[in-house]
């Protein structure tokens, strides 16, 4: 047998690319994933703009995202060999999102609605790896070697982004997120990387306009200017990544979300038609839609992981999730329930130094509220009004 990849280029060599080129966007599809692109591994240009993220330590704490250097943007290093990558898209917008709801509650906990469900990772890798397999399986039909492939989703050291733009998948958004008219920017993205100089697509040009709601809105000014996130600022980063305490300027910035953040998707005009995820492992578990504050700062440690149990949630751990809900309840309006809980959370043994530094920071805001929350709450308001006049099917 041969490697497909290696042999000299003729028309009956090109056209068993392009046939296998439709072929693999059909199984891709049929996979459950919403779209498929294809492009060659070249991020040359997103090499000096990474570099200038990381120089201003926009990453943080995510210190993997500098371990790994420049091969973030050059995938035929991180598997040699490659020389085309098959970007995916999979939508995760869940039904009844209810995020007007949600947010206008501020006893409820707010949990961004990718993290709802079951953990995409595993899942869409599953998936990859059945579409690097069907790939292979083609080849050694027609009489080649198998395909030499690598499936990658979100933690791995691959710029996902730039790779999405350059499949067709979408344009850049000025919030950095990847979004198209059909689809909106609700969707994980994945890729396998691989040694078959299959043809590419077409990048598809940016929409955005003059629209800069996503910047305006931000409740923490995360967005620092167009396309670039100050990571360190994202409710994101502040309640998933972070593993120590939240910055004191951000915490009333927070109100009620206790687990990522939507606000730049949700104030996104190309988000009115976006499509719910064909995912029912993507739906919002019961425990998690609109959760009272309370009731989940009451969870035990075992509770929590018996709660989470295959959600992306879990990773954060028991101490992150107190600390992230004891913020949000000091963002609540004051209620003997709410200083009862608290005080009474801080005497418990599963808690360490972080969480109660934070509880004792909720505390002090129910003796007087921080002008700051005031504002942010305006800010909140106006993004509820939004919500409903533009996502009338899930707010
Ligand atoms: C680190 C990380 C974060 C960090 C930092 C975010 C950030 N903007 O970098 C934090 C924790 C804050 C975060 C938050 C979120 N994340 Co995140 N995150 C990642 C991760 C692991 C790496 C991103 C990265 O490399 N950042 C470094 C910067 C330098 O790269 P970049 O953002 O891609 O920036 C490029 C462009 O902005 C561009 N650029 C710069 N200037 C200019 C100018 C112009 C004109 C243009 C066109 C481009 C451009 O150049 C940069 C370098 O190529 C990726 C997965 C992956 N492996 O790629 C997921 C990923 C980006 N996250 C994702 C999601 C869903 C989120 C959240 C929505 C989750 C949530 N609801 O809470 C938020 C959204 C926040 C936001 N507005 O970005 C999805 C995005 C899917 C999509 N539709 O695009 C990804 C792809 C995960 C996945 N597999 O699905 N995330
Ligand atoms: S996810 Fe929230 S905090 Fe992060 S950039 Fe978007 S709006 Fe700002
Ligand atoms: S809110 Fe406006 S600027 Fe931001 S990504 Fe959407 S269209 Fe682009």
């Amino acid at each position: 047998m041969s490697t497909l990849a290696n042999q000299i280029p003729n028309q009956s060599y090109a056209s068993t690319l392009s046939r296998l080129a439709l072929q693999i966007k059909t199984w891709g599809k049929a996979l459950g994933f919403a779209q498929v692109g294809i492009c060659d591994t070249d991020l040359t240009a997103e090499e000096a703009k990474l570099q200038a993220w990381l120089d201003k330590g926009f990453h943080g704490e995510m210190a993997y995202m500098a371990t790994h250097g420049m091969m973030r943007a050059r995938p035929q290093e991180l598997h040699p060999g490659t020389v085309r990558v098959i970007s995916v898209r999979m939508d995760y917008l869940p039904p009844e999102a209810g995020f007007a709801t949600n947010l206008t509650d501020p006893n409820l906990g707010y949990i961004s609605r990718y993290a709802g469900g079951r953990d995409y990772h595993k899942l869409i890798r599953a998936r990859l790896k059945k579409l690097g397999d069907q790939i292979s399986a083609e080849l050694v039909a027609l009489g080649f070697d198998a395909a030499d492939f690598r499936p990658f989703v979100d933690s791995a050291p691959v710029l996902e982004r730039p790779l999405a733009e350059k499949a067709g998948i979408g344009w850049t958004g000025k919030h950095s997120l990847i979004l198209n008219h059909e689809a909106g920017s609700w969707f994980f993205l994945g890729e396998l990387l691989i040694n078959l100089p299959l043809p590419v697509d077409i990048p598809i040009q940016e929409g955005c306009n003059s629209c800069v709601a996503c910047i305006t809105s931000c409740p923490t000014g995360a967005i620092v200017e167009p396309y670039v996130v100050d990571g360190r600022r994202c409710i994101s980063y502040l309640t998933i990544e972070l593993q120590g305490a939240i910055p004191e300027e951000f915490r009333p910035l927070m109100g009620n979300r206790i687990y990522g953040c939507d606000d730049c998707q949700l104030v996104c005009p190309i988000n009115r038609q976006a499509p719910l995820t064909a995912e029912t492992d993507f739906h919002i578990r019961p425990q998690l839609k609109q959760p009272d504050l309370l009731s989940l700062f009451a969870w035990s440690e075992a509770e929590f992981l018996k709660q989470t149990e295959g959600s992306a949630i879990r990773r954060i751990g028991h101490k992150r999730w107190l600390r992230n809900i004891a913020v949000a309840l000091g963002n609540a309006p004051s209620s003997p329930e709410i200083i009862q809980a608290l005080s009474i959370r801080k005497e418990q043994a599963d808690v360490d130094n972080i969480v109660k530094e934070h509880i004792d920071w909720a505390l002090i805001q129910h003796q007087s509220k921080s002008p700051q929350l005031i504002t942010a709450r305006r800010k909140t308001e106006r993004l509820i009004r939004t919500v409903k006049k533009g996502l009338p099917r899930d707010a």
